[in-house]
C-alpha cells in the first residue's frame, strides 16, 4: 500500500456508494474493488477488512476501517483540504457527529428493514408487519431530518459535509420513505444537490451501468 492510496470494497447500489462517492470527492487515489456479498468463500482480503463481509469496507495507509459512517469521517478529516468536515474545536462539531451517528444507527436500521425484513422474520407475514412497523419510525425519523435541513441546502448551512453524503445517497433507495421523496422536500433538495455534483455522477454511473447485473 502506497502512501495515500486506498481500496474500497464496494457492492454496486448499496452503502458503498456513500464511502465511495466520497474518496471520489476527496481526490485520493484508490481502487474501488467489487466484491460478492453473501458468498461462501469471501475474498479474504475483504473478510479481513469486514469481518460480517458487509460494505463498504476500506484498507488505506492507516489499516482497515468499516461502517460507513467511520469510513467517511475518517476520509474527511485524513483529506482536511476537502472541507467536508466539521474540525474538532468548532462549535458545529458536536452535531456533526451527532448526524453521522443518526444516521448510522438511528435511520439505517430501518431503511435495512425496508429492504430485508427476511433477515428478522422467515415469513411474510410477520416481516410485512415489520416493515409496517418500521415504516411508522422512519416517518417521524424522517421528519427530524427535514426540518434540520432548514434553511440548508445542506445540513450546516452553505458547508458541504460528510453528512449530507450519508443522508442524500441513503435518500435515493425509494423503499426509504413510506411515501414518497416529495414529502420531504428538504431532503429531497439535499438529494438531488448531491447526486447533481460530478464526482456523485461518476460514482453512480460505475454502480449502475459499469457493475451492472454484478451481484449485491
Ligand atoms: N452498518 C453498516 C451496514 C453495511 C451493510 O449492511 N451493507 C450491506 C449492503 S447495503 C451488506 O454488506 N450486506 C451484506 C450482509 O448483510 O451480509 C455500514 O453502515 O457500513
Amino acid at each position: 500500500m502506497t502512501a495515500d492510496r486506498y481500496t474500497l470494497y464496494c457492492a454496486p447500489n448499496t452503502y458503498a456508494l456513500i464511502a465511495h462517492a466520497v474518496l471520489e470527492e476527496i481526490g485520493a487515489p484508490y481502487e474501488a474493488r467489487l466484491v460478492e456479498l453473501f458468498a461462501d468463500e469471501p475474498d479474504p482480503a475483504f473478510f479481513k477488512a469486514s469481518p460480517h463481509c458487509r460494505v463498504p469496507a476500506l484498507d488505506g495507509p492507516d489499516g482497515t476501517v468499516f461502517e460507513t459512517g467511520a469510513i467517511a469521517l475518517y476520509l474527511a478529516e485524513r483529506h482536511p483540504e476537502s472541507g467536508l468536515v466539521v474540525p474538532v474545536g468548532d462549535p458545529r462539531r458536536g452535531r456533526m457527529l451527532q448526524w453521522i451517528h443518526y444516521f448510522a444507527s438511528t435511520l439505517q436500521p430501518e431503511v435495512l428493514i425496508q429492504y430485508h425484513p427476511e433477515f428478522y422474520f422467515d415469513d411474510e407475514s410477520n416481516q410485512e408487519k415489520l416493515k409496517r412497523a418500521s415504516q411508522g419510525r422512519l416517518e417521524k425519523i424522517l421528519a427530524v431530518i427535514d426540518e434540520a435541513l432548514v434553511p440548508g441546502p445542506f445540513l450546516f448551512g452553505d458547508h458541504r459535509t460528510v453528512c449530507d453524503y450519508c443522508l442524500a445517497m441513503q435518500a435515493i433507495w425509494p423503499q426509504v420513505f413510506p411515501g414518497t421523496i416529495s414529502d420531504y422536500p428538504n431532503i429531497e433538495r439535499l438529494t438531488n444537490t448531491i447526486m447533481a455534483r460530478p464526482a456523485v455522477q461518476r460514482v453512480r454511473i460505475m454502480h449502475e451501468e459499469t457493475w451492472a447485473g454484478a451481484v449485491a
